[in-house]
């Protein structure tokens, strides 16, 4: 059995693992290559230019970053001085940024060079301003700001000097987001990321020196951070990281270019890639296994890839409160349509309303218990005191397990949805559409698609009903996405005369699912 020693500290454990590969590599992105050696000079460079910039242990720094070299550094960089990063969504809206920037109350922000105006534009909102480090020549046009490569231009961290961290210290942090209120600061300790790597990441996903990882899920996202840093890392595997959206073209590119083993995606992209005319021959790609998380795979999705490539998906459920995946489907035991088994290490509970185990072929909510749970949401005991529940974590999934100890996904116990393998919340989608002048009520559900996969549709009530058209449709779409991350806006706009209601006046979302048949 493994145990960590009370001192640890992730980046450093890192460092020291692939001390003897320092002429391998360990990243590869669009423009440069970083040999593990490197990457340690880097991190250590990086972890001495923040406290010069006179940023201290346990402090936050937010990290608005594309996937590139340069956003391992800063994590590792970060971790090693005992700063705590926190990575988050590059699609974000500046009113996002302005919270999680005052929430975490963070000392800097990171920006990609690219990003920097939407960071910017958060900055404005803020009565105090965090240090400004921008990647490339961004810094050079921002009074105060300080270029990434002027942080990484000093003496490397002496190992004396690292961040003496406890196992179970605040390492980082993600936001996630609920059905209701701001995003939750999940905070994980460095021990955490050791247990995904040891309890999925190696045993379950596999991942090994020689293997080339390619994740399109990027370093921002619990499952991200895992694929293309903790488990490639602890092994001394190699990774390639892509900043651009993980649209197919994007994807096979690097499928076919850099011919990486193993590949991490979601269901909408795997979809998205099987009805692509540009999907690679077998022979084109070097795939040997490949991981999917954020909703559920369907069948036909699974086999339709693994006939067209002969390489297994792994279907597995994950969480940001977990880290990463604690339920999965592993090679020689892969059943699509099913999202397997419990990852050795976390034990997991079906409970009902009452909450009691319920007998096997029910359904109940799923209940989590392992090593790599997050300590607690920053600064909200409420919502941490009905997550972590003892020992436990409360997923917000519902899960069925048959005769053979295989569990199947029925849905979400909140009224979250998962859309592209991101939380969508229908209620913020609403409030975003009742900012419209045109729009009187609407009330927001999940609706399947042809294979399996959720959309948003949104349910209108106009203020001048003569007023529906197909522009009118378009303007709320473009009109929520000027507002909330991208893949938040409604695909399908239906305008009604009245909404379901209860007779106290709730919406009977229940009600405009069953008219769509679900
Ligand atoms: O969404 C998931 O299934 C997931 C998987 C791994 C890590 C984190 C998450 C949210």
């Amino acid at each position: 059995e493994i145990k960590l020693p009370e001192q640890f500290n992730f980046a450093r454990h890192i460092l020291e693992l692939n001390q003897d590969r320092a002429g391998k590599t360990a990243y590869i992105d669009d423009n440069r290559k970083l040999s593990y050696g490197e990457l340690a000079q880097a991190s250590r460079r990086f972890a001495a230019g923040l406290k010069l910039a006179g940023i201290h242990r346990e402090e936050r720094i937010l990290l608005v970053m594309q996937d590139t070299v340069d956003m391992p550094v800063a994590l590792l960089g970060a971790m090693l001085a005992g700063i705590v990063p926190v990575p988050v969504n590059t699609l974000l809206p500046a009113a996002d940024y302005s919270y999680m920037l005052e929430h975490s109350t963070a000392s800097a922000v990171v920006v990609s060079e690219a990003l920097w105006p939407v960071v910017q534009e958060a900055l404005a909102a803020l009565a105090t301003q965090p240090k400004i480090i921008i990647t490339g020549q961004g810094a050079a046009s921002v009074a105060g700001a300080l270029s990434f490569a002027s942080v990484l231009d000093t003496a490397p961290l002496a190992e004396a000097d690292f961040a003496r961290t406890r196992a179970d210290d605040f390492a980082f942090w993600l936001y996630s987001s609920g059905s209701t209120g701001r995003p939750k600061g999940t905070v994980h300790s460095h021990a955490n990321l050791f247990w995904t790597a040891e309890l999925y990441g190696k045993p379950v996903l596999g991942v090994r020196e020689s293997d080339l990882v390619f994740s399109a899920a990027k370093l921002f996202f619990a499952y991200g951070l895992g694929n293309a840093l903790t488990f490639p890392l602890s092994v001394g595997a190699t990774t390639v990281l892509m900043p651009e959206r993980p649209t197919p073209p994007a994807v096979f590119k690097r499928l076919t270019e850099h011919r990486p083993t193993v590949f991490c995606g979601v269901p909408t992209l795997y979809v998205a890639m099987l009805a692509s005319d540009e999907l690679p021959a077998k022979e084109q790609v070097a795939l040997r296994i490949c991981a999917s998380a954020g909703e559920a795979l369907s069948r036909e999705v699974g086999e339709r890839f693994h006939h067209h490539f002969d390489c297994h998906i792994l279907d597995g459920l994950g969480s940001t409160e977990m880290l990463h995946i604690f339920l999965s489907n592993r090679e020689g035991d892969v059943h699509y349509g099913s999202t397997g088994r419990p990852v050795p290490g976390y034990q997991l509970e079906l409970r009902d309303d009452n909450g009691h185990a319920v007998p096997n072929g029910e359904i109940g909510d799923l209940y989590i218990r392992g090593p790599s749970a997050a300590l607690l949401y920053w600064a909200n005991r409420e919502k941490s005191r009905s997550t972590f529940v003892g020992d436990w974590v409360k997923s917000g999934d519902k899960y069925s397990i048959d005769a053979d100890g295989y569990y199947t996904y029925a849905g979400r116990s909140d009224d979250m949805l998962k859309v592209s393998g991101q939380y969508v919340s229908p209620i913020e989608v609403e409030s975003a559409l009742m900012g419209h002048d045109s729009v009187l009520e609407c009330a927001v559900i999940g609706v399947p698609d042809a294979d399996g996969l959720t959309k948003t549709k949104a349910f209108v009530v106009l203020r001048h009903p003569e007023s529906a058209c197909g522009e009118l449709e378009d303007d709320l779409k473009k009109f929520v996405k000027s507002r909330l991350a991208p893949h938040k806006y409604p695909r399908d706009i239906s305008f009604v005369q009245l909404l379901p209601k209860t007779a106290t006046g709730k919406i009977q979302r229940f009600k405009l699912r069953a008219a769509e048949g679900h």
